[in-house]
């Protein structure tokens, strides 16, 4: 795993280097007036990116959203590369259309199903959610979607169907990230039905009630707001319904830091880091980290999915 350990202390590194930059950069935006550190982004703006019809969804956060530019670009998409602003500066000519979702497994209505059918009988909703990634630091993201299991009873899932598999697009043409054996490409991860059918579990396809940047794993991804970050793939071009566990690919690259359920637990470190506390990206650079609450404080919501089943083996 040679190429593994060069990563992951890249990605500890980037975090470091990240901040003192932005912070470099917000002190000469407060300098020369608000917008300069925003006009040298290539990225879409807030502004000009394509509005959605949206409708207030359920159990949204009242804390307060991270900003557009944080959002979209401080991201993880190894595709696009490993340093946090790689994927909005490599993301930006991908191409989102047409976008097809090939359907498999343990299901009457397999097939292959354009972006407008996947989408075209579900109310866009609002839904802001905090946002935990493993390497501890976190967001509040206002995203926007539909509820995953209103699209998966689409498919008629048969009572084989235990758990659901999802695949990011393969092509290494876009995709520079995949040029090289960082993960194992393409990108796959997986839920029990239990989970993705649980109404907290979003097929996210904006944010801010605009089209999702590609960046943010446009033009569908998921989001499990009570699991690490890694759970929510981008980019997603096949869903399958399994008998088994699937694989998935931070399980595969290193079993002992990341296993399937990767549900948020303060109580469980990583191996290399304490998961105890996160660190809130916009918050300033004195900004004491914050503690990291169970199921990233969706407990009430998801615990008892868990019923039974010991989470410090089961990670
Ligand atoms: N295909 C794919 N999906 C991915 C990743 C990735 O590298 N490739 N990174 C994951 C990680 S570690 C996190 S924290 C989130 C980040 O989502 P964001 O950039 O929208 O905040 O995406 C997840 N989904
Ligand atoms: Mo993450």
């Amino acid at each position: 795993m040679k190429s593994f350990d060069k990563i992951r202390s890249w990605e500890i590194t980037s975090e470091s280097n990240y901040l003192n930059r932005r912070q470099f950069l917000r002190g000469l935006a407060l300098a020369a007036g608000a917008g300069a550190a925003a006009a040298a982004l290539p990225g879409r703006s807030l502004a000009a990116t394509p509005e959605l019809q949206t409708v207030p969804g359920p159990y949204s956060t009242d804390e307060a959203p991270n900003s557009w530019e944080d959002i979209t670009t401080y991201n993880n998409f190894y595709e696009f590369g490993t340093d946090k602003e790689d994927p909005y500066r490599n993301a930006q000519e991908f191409r989102t259309r047409p976008w097809t979702v090939k359907v498999s497994g343990e299901c009457g209505k397999p097939g292959r199903y354009d972006y407008d059918d996947i989408l075209r009988p579900h109310a866009l909703e609002d839904r802001v959610y905090r946002h935990r990634c493993v390497e501890a630091w976190s967001m509040v993201v206002p995203w926007v979607g539909f509820p995953l299991g209103d699209l998966l009873r689409r498919f008629e899932p048969n009572a084989d169907a235990k758990y659901v598999a999802f695949k990011t697009l393969f092509d290494p043409e876009q995709m520079p990230g995949q040029r090289r054996a960082i993960l194992r490409w393409p990108y796959e991860e997986g839920l029990t039905m239990a989970e993705a059918m649980h109404p907290l579990t979003l097929m996210a396809v904006g944010v801010y009630g605009k089209e999702l940047p590609n960046q943010n794993g446009a033009p569908l991804r998921l989001v499990i707001p009570w699991k690490y970050g890694f759970k929510g793939i981008k980019s997603i071009v096949e869903i399958e319904f399994t008998q088994s566990q699937p694989r998935t690919s931070w399980n595969l690259s290193a079993p002992n830091e990341y296993g399937f359920y990767a549900n948020v637990n303060p109580a469980v470190d990583h191996p290399r880091w304490s998961q105890a506390r996160e660190r809130r990206i916009g918050a300033g650079l004195f900004a004491e980290k914050q503690p990291t609450l169970p199921f990233n404080g969706y407990a009430g919501e998801v615990a008892a999915l868990y019923a039974g089943l010991d989470l410090r083996k089961n990670y």
